[in-house]
């Protein structure tokens, strides 16, 4: 069954460009509701152990420096059904492939800086949020 909280980042090229206010409008305007937020930079370690599934595929080095080269913005979200209705608030991986109104359309640039991530199951959802929140960070 469907859980109602998922997790995002906000990836560097996000902060970068200073679109981070535009995109938590909209994901406010979406019905999501933050549970936890903050601004945080991760290390090559945390990198490498946040996208190990991907670690023997031909991205990965540029993946970790890519999501390590500046802050990202840290979220849990809540809303019923989150993590499903967020993948499709956010649009395919590559932006070229994204849906008109999602956020990867508006605001990525390529598959490898696509601007914002969405945990993709519900488990892998309360994994993530472990990763970056503390309980007491979470409300
Ligand atoms: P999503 O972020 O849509 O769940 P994943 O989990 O398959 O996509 O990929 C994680 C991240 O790895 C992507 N957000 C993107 O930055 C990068 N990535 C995925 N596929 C590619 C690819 N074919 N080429 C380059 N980078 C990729």
């Amino acid at each position: 069954m469907a859980t109602n909280r998922t997790f995002t980042m906000l990836k560097p090229d996000s902060v970068e460009k200073g679109y981070t206010g535009a995109i938590l409008e909209k994901i406010n305007a979406a019905g999501f509701k933050i549970v936890a937020m903050k601004q945080t930079q991760m290390t090559k370690d945390d990198a490498e152990t946040f996208y190990e599934i991907h670690k023997e595929r031909p991205f990965f080095g540029d993946l970790v420096e890519y999501m390590t080269r500046g802050p990202i913005i840290a979220a849990i979200l809540e809303k019923d059904n989150a993590v499903e209705d967020f993948r499709t608030l956010i649009g395919s991986t590559n932006p070229a492939e994204a849906a008109d109104g999602t956020i990867r359309k508006a605001f990525a640039i390529s598959i490898s800086e696509n601007a914002v991530h969405g945990s993709d199951s519900d488990e892998n959802a309360f994994i993530e949020g472990s990763f970056h929140f503390s309980g007491r960070e979470i409300f």
